[in-house]
């Protein structure tokens, strides 16, 4: 007998099943404990067997339920949704094909890769084992994965070949809501790469930018480069305008070398980048303000020493979420540069950048949610409390019903922004569907980021406990979702930009929009079971005209403080009127109908009913003041 097994007997002999209790019948039975025979002798083994069984804790103890966790399924395959609009607007097998396959991959391979990037998230290894300074970033292998996956399968390419002409940009997209939640944010430099592409190719391409472009767009993974989008300095992450300080310095060949400091840039193991400089003139002096910003283009390479040639990481952002992506701290000490812009021009002509990134944002926003209602919906199936599967439980059900609603109108608030840069892309666009694209592309980045987080949160509560807990990847979408209106412009920042987008054209967006809505309500018919949904969006509609017409005789301010409440209420109204859009459409299921029917049902304009409160009165800022900066208690 071993000493083990005699310490054992010597418990159950001292009596330890009283001081515990009753002994616990094993609940995980490897083998049952036999009784001796008499005049058999038992083994060691079945002795300690036997004395473990009145053990409380123990290996075989820890309970026989172990809960189905949530499956990744086929996401095209799984969203209705996304399957319907192709098929109604891009019906082509090729399209439905691929995506279909692309679904597969990303569920059964993709996916552990986006996992892995998670894990291993990138690190920053500043000296050689010698002391040299390298800066290297160490990425994991995933992450390198997801670049040659990114190549091959076309993400960044397929909105440059335009295969599909005016739809190719909605192929792409498609593609890219699939593929972002699994992607262990790989879509932030996709997005900077896509955007980089969208520049160059709006300027001209010529030297030296041709190269780039081509190896930007490629499908060759081998030449496949992304890019970085360096803007942000410690004073100008929205302010980009006033607070750049980086100059650029002109050297006799006709190139310049850049000297700043970069606060954010993400994706920083890219192969080159754009960024805003301001021309030094001969005495050093640069124009200040936007008028002064000029855009330039930089590879990011390496001397033979194994240095970055003009550039110091100072070191990685510890984020909240997006840990995956390298986002560093970058000196920049006389990084060579070409200007691509006009002097003075930099920001409208990275705004064609600004523009692509942030509708890759909204498309990611809806991919979250989406994701999170498919793994919640698979969970419903597999989870039973209080004696019934979650899917039976009425208020759980209404639960997922609202996010879907919400994803639903997330979704078509996004693609409709893809049809339309790609309708412009594609030369078949209208004077209209150009100033719906400005006006949109602001509107539609802030409302999917606000909402991806709130049904992404909610999302995690349909799993309890476990939607807590960080090995199962659920908290992970939440803290990425978070970043959705933060970068690309905030909520506030982009509000703003409708306002001025709206005084550039003197109202022409706002007349798109206005034409564009009633077009979509004008086809449905008054008896249809969407008819409370029309007449939900045509009141909100004339309201907001009402709005509008008014308030352009108020003093300056009164808009400023209806930006977002306006920028909400365009959202809304044109999400509403896509979903009856897309509910009338003879293929439509009885989910869209219904979820044209719920969004319908909310405030569909906030800024009338805010405006009917008198929040933007002029007496509102120092009573907005005065609530948040209370004065302290006297004593
Ligand atoms: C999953 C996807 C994720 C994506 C990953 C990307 C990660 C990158 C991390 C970052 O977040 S990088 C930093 C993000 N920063 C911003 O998004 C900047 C936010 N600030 C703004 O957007 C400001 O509104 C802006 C810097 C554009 C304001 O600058 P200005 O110089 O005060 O603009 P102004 O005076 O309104 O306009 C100057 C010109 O640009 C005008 O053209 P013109 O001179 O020809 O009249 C404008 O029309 C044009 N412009 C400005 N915004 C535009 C635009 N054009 C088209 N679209 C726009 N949005």
């Amino acid at each position: 007998m071993s000493v083990y097994t005699a310490l054992l007997n010597r418990s159950v002999a001292a009596g330890c099943s009283r001081v515990w209790g009753a002994a616990p019948r094993p609940l995980l039975h490897i083998r049952s404990a036999s009784v001796a025979e008499p005049g058999t002798r038992r083994s060691d083994d079945e002795q300690l067997w036997e004395a473990s069984s009145f053990l409380p804790f123990s290996r075989a103890r820890i309970g026989s339920f172990f809960q189905e966790t949530p499956v990744l399924k086929n996401p095209f395959l799984e969203d209705a949704l996304l399957r319907g609009y192709l098929r109604r607007h891009l019906p082509q097998g090729a399209v439905l094909s691929d995506l279909c396959a692309f679904g597969e991959r990303v569920a059964i391979e993709v996916d552990k890769w986006g996992r892995e990037c998670e894990v291993n998230p990138p690190r920053l290894v500043h000296f050689d084992p010698w002391g040299r300074r390298v800066d290297h970033i160490v990425t994991s292998p995933a992450w390198k994965r997801m670049k040659d996956l990114s190549a091959q399968e076309g993400l960044v390419a397929i909105g440059y070949e335009r295969s599909f002409g005016e739809w190719s940009r909605v192929y792409q997209m498609s593609k890219l809501y699939i593929f972002s939640p699994s992607a262990g944010l790989y879509t932030c430099p996709l997005a900077m790469t896509d955007g980089a592409a969208k520049v160059i190719q709006s300027i001209g391409v010529s030297w030296p930018v041709d190269e780039a472009f081509s190896r930007l767009t490629t499908r060759q993974s081998e030449r496949f480069w992304t890019s970085g989008q360096w803007m942000t300095e410690r004073q100008g992450g929205s302010d980009v305008a006033t607070g750049t300080e980086t100059v650029a310095v002109s050297q006799t060949d006709g190139s310049y070398k850049l000297h700043g400091f970069k606060w954010f840039t993400s994706a920083t193991d890219a192969d080159m980048t754009l960024t805003l400089a301001r021309v030094q003139d001969r005495t050093g002096a640069t124009t200040p303000g936007s008028r002064g910003l000029s855009l330039f283009y930089a590879e990011v390479s390496r001397d033979e020493d194994g240095r970055l040639k003009g550039i110091e990481v100072q070191r990685l952002k510890d984020k909240l979420g997006t840990r995956q992506v390298p986002t560093a701290e970058l000196l920049l000490d006389g990084l060579p540069a070409h200007r691509i812009s006009e002097e003075g021009r930099g920001v409208p002509c990275i705004a064609n950048m600004l523009t692509i990134t942030r509708i890759h944002n909204s498309i990611s926003a809806a991919a979250a949610m989406r994701r999170v209602v498919q793994l919640a919906r698979d969970y419903a199936t597999r989870r039973t409390a209080f004696g019934k599967l979650l899917r039976d439980h009425p208020l759980h059900m209404q639960t997922l019903a609202r996010m879907e609603v919400e994803t639903h109108g997330a979704f078509l608030l996004s693609m409709d922004v893809c049809r339309l840069l790609g309708q412009e892309e594609s030369g078949v666009a209208t004077q209209l569907d150009t100033h719906l694209l400005r006006l949109l592309t602001p509107v539609v980045k802030l409302y999917t980021g606000k909402q991806a987080v709130a049904v992404v949160s909610e999302g995690l509560e349909s799993f309890g406990g476990q939607g807590y807990i960080e090995d199962t990847g659920l908290p992970g979408l939440l803290r990425d979702a978070q970043v959705l209106s933060i970068w690309e412009g905030t909520t506030n920042v982009l509000s703003l930009d409708v306002l001025r987008c709206v005084a550039r054209t003197s109202g022409m967006v706002l007349h798109a929009y206005f034409t564009h809505v009633k077009s979509l309500l004008a086809g449905v018919s008054s008896v249809s079971t969407l008819a409370p949904a029309v007449k939900a969006v045509d009141g909100a509609l004339s309201q907001l005209q009402m709005f509008v017409q008014e308030a352009a005789t108020r003093e300056p301010g009164y808009l400023d403080l209806a930006a977002r409440d306006l920028a909400y209420s365009l959202a809304r109204i044109y999400a509403g009127a896509l979903l009856i859009d897309h509910a009338c459409w003879k293929e439509a299921s009885a989910s869209d109908t219904y979820a044209a029917l719920r969004w319908c049902e909310q405030d569909l304009c906030p800024v009338v009913t805010k405006q009917a409160r008198g929040c933007y009165d002029p007496s509102t800022p120092p009573l907005d003041s005065a609530l948040v900066y209370d004065q302290p208690a006297q004593d």
